[in-house]
């Protein structure tokens, strides 16, 4: 039987980063379809991440974009985000939007390039010096599109040398992550395809370089608890990115095309210590709003990713361990699977009715009229999108 009470703390204390790009306008390469009283500025997508965390109690970090989230005077925005009640999270470079970078960022051939791109990946810890921030999140789109075109294993060694320069620039209590991704914008190498590249890098530059799953960067059918499960136990789990797929990077709200997947990664989480704060790991949403509401469609996903974890907690472990040491194949599989069945709605509005919340976060969030506020005040300028 599982400790309620545990599994309530244990909700309670969960930490959700949302990313500022989710409250922005976003598209695909086809059309992006603009929504009226999405943020200006990213003063404004703070103000909407508050408003996550206001309804759902357990969503405080944000994640910045650089240059996405560029602005003067980075203190001012801390202490903004200080003022709503949440801090910043995770800083995210960009190395993927510049001219230059037609041919790679950090593995480019040409050293200028390089030296380009590491001057922005340092730049982005002066943003985490200035802002509070204790993580770095790498994603290069460097690759290459056709056999031939570049050397991989020199591409390797150019990209060991930028990371290890960023590395050393880390203070005491700063650590970098890298994320994977198994193929676009390139189409034929990537240059950190994958989880064992991630790894292997990691590994190279010390322990404060961890590895990124995100859930929509593999290919079909790989099995993400199998790899979330090996790094936590090589102490290499940095951070998520979650999201969820039918085909590719879809982006679209975690929870919503596959939720026993991500019970299967939470309960690897869970079981594994991935929940205890001591280990690190950063829990962040990575997806882009195309056609839904951006505010409801934050708050859907922290609930689904809170109920995949309540499932998770709800493991019966004992019965569980003592099933696979008695080779009880069938009896093993149903103890995961009666959590997995388990309606967690009523467990988790007790638990925000203790935290002081709503027990319904998107009634909260819409009997706030922020929705109805933001259309009639935020007109003029340019709205931020991903990429602005
Ligand atoms: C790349 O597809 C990615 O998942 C990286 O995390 C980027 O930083 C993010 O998308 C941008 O939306
Ligand atoms: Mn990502
Ligand atoms: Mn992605």
């Amino acid at each position: 039987m599982s400790d309620i009470p545990a599994v309530k703390s244990a909700l309670k204390a969960q930490v959700i980063e949302t990313p500022s790009w989710g409250y922005g306008n976003s598209g695909t390469r086809f059309k992006v379809f603009a929504q009226q009283g999405v943020p200006r500025d990213p003063f404004e997508k703070l103000a909407d991440a508050a408003r996550v965390h206001a309804a759902t109690g357990v969503a405080p970090l944000v994640s910045l974009h650089i240059p996405w989230d560029t602005v003067p005077d980075y203190g001012k925005l801390r202490a903004h985000a200080e003022d709503l009640g949440v801090r910043i999270g995770m800083i995210n470079s960009n190395t993927f939007q510049d001219d230059d970078y037609r041919i790679g960022s950090v593995c480019h051939p040409d050293p200028a390039v390089r030296r380009k791109a590491i001057a922005h990946l340092l730049a982005c810890v002066d943003v985490m010096d200035a802002t509070g921030s204790t993580a770095l999140k790498l994603w290069f789109a460097d690759g290459t599109n056709y056999p031939g075109q570049d050397d991989i294993t020199a591409r390797q060694d150019r990209l060991h040398e930028a990371l290890q320069a960023v590395y050393a620039r880390l203070g005491p209590e700063q650590r970098m992550v890298l994320e994977y991704k198994f193929f676009e914008p390139a189409f034929y190498t990537t240059d950190v395809p994958d989880w064992g590249t991630s790894y292997a890098h990691c590994l190279k530059l010390g322990p404060k370089a961890k590895v990124v799953v995100d859930t929509g960067h593999h290919a079909p059918g790989t099995n993400i608890e199998f790899i979330v499960a090996l790094l936590l136990r090589e102490g290499k789990l940095g951070a998520f990115d979650f999201n969820s797929r039918f085909y590719a990077d879809d982006d679209l709200m975690v929870g919503a095309a596959d939720p026993f997947q991500l019970f299967r990664i939470l309960h690897e989480v869970a079981k594994n210590g991935g929940l205890d704060a001591a280990n690190g790991v950063a829990f962040m949403l990575d997806q882009c709003h195309n056609i839904e509401a951006k505010i409801p469609a934050i708050i859907r996903s922290v609930m689904n990713v809170q109920e995949a974890t309540a499932k998770a907690l709800l493991v019966d472990l004992d019965a569980l361990r003592a099933a696979q040491a008695a080779g009880d194949v069938l009896g093993a599989n149903a103890v995961l699977m009666d959590a997995y069945n388990t309606d967690v709605r009523p467990l988790l509005a007790e638990v925000r009715q203790e935290m002081g919340l709503n027990p319904d976060p998107l009634a909260a969030y819409a009997a706030t009229g922020h929705a109805e506020k933001i259309i009639a005040d935020r007109v003029g300028g340019t709205q931020a999108g991903w990429g602005a």
